[in-house]
């Protein structure tokens, strides 16, 4: 069928059987063999990103990664070896999909704490490692922010690095493993008022692109950016996004960058706040009056925001993608 057709699509790694993959629930009964040319590519992305991490991703990123480097600094994981410390810790397991899996399948995992992971590893070279390298310890106004196709360092589609570096790490997390959880529950809701991207906004601007103020300064908790070294120092250092304070009924309104940075980063103040902004509210009377589609451009600044830094969006108005 469809499905194995787009399964049996991926180049490398997938000498599964059909057996090994199930079209109900999208899980791989096992994550395949990797090559050794792709614990290479892991290694090469791990050391880089992880050295991104300090004074950049926020304390309990920090924190629930220290406790998984064991188990993930040597090659692709195995998700057995990351489960044996998730699972104690908040209850969640990480389990191999094939690739994006449809929206009501992958609220369904979340919301039984299961974290869909991608178990294929991007392609690409990396080419702009150059450049990467002239920008480590560069003071901010003299980064160079740059998206390159093609790019080992560039996310096309989420694959086993984002999703295990990027997401595991804050599943640790007991509010933020909660709060995911109570998103996977609400997005059946969300279908049944076709409102899904509206939902889905929250996800992106929160567990994918999410900053946070803590009291050494703004941090990053989003696993769209802390498996991104461009956008890593993009989303904190670049005069050009805004940065806002978040507030979900606009986050549900605001249209969102796909394959660039994002014109717009949320800041919240804890993880206790976002579970409470979200959890338990009943969105129903929100949905019945939210317009189906986006209200709000990407460079948008409303009257009724709490900016944390207004952004030039010179990034933006320069074309994007360098
Ligand atoms: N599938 N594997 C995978 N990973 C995702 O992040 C994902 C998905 N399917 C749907 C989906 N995300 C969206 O519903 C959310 O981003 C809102
Ligand atoms: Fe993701």
């Amino acid at each position: 069928g469809g499905a194995m057709h787009r399964y049996a699509r991926r180049p490398e790694g997938f000498m599964l059987g059909a057996a090994d993959f199930d079209p109900e629930t999208w899980l791989l009964s096992r994550q395949p063999l990797y090559t050794e040319a792709e614990h290479h590519r892991w290694r090469l992305l791990f050391d880089n990103q992880r050295k991104m991490l300090p004074g950049r991703a926020c304390s309990d990123f920090l924190k629930g990664f220290a406790a998984l480097e064991g188990a993930m600094k040597d090659g692709i994981p195995d998700f057995a070896d990351l489960n044996a410390v998730l699972e104690p810790a908040t209850g969640w397991r990480v389990v191999p999909v094939p690739e994006l899996i449809p929206d009501n399948v992958f609220f369904w995992h979340l919301e039984n704490r299961r974290f869909p992971a991608g178990a294929f590893i991007r392609g690409g070279k990396p080419k702009t490692l150059k450049v990467r390298k002239a920008n480590e310890g560069a003071a901010p106004e003299h980064i160079a922010y740059s998206q390159v196709e093609d790019d080992l360092f560039y996310l096309q589609e989420p694959d086993i690095f984002h999703d295990v570096f990027g997401h595991v790490p804050m599943l640790m997390d007991p509010f933020f493993a909660d709060y995911i959880a109570a998103y996977g529950k609400g997005g059946r809701r969300a279908i049944e008022h076709n409102r899904l991207k509206n939902f889905g906004a929250i996800y992106w601007y929160t567990v994918e692109f999410g900053l946070i103020q803590e009291a050494e300064g703004l941090r990053i908790y989003g696993a769209g950016i802390l498996s991104s070294p461009d956008e890593t120092l993009f989303s904190l250092y670049s005069d050009s996004p805004h940065r806002i304070a978040l507030n979900v009924d606009r986050v549900m309104r605001t249209d969102y960058v796909i394959s660039d940075f994002q014109d717009t980063y949320f800041v919240i103040d804890s993880f206790e706040a976002l579970h409470k902004a979200t959890a338990g509210r009943d969105f129903g009377p929100i949905y019945q009056r939210l317009p189906a589609g986006f209200t709000y451009a990407t460079t948008a600044l409303l009257d009724t925001d709490t900016v944390v830094s207004a952004g030039t969006q010179e990034y933006k108005f320069n074309g994007g993608k360098g």
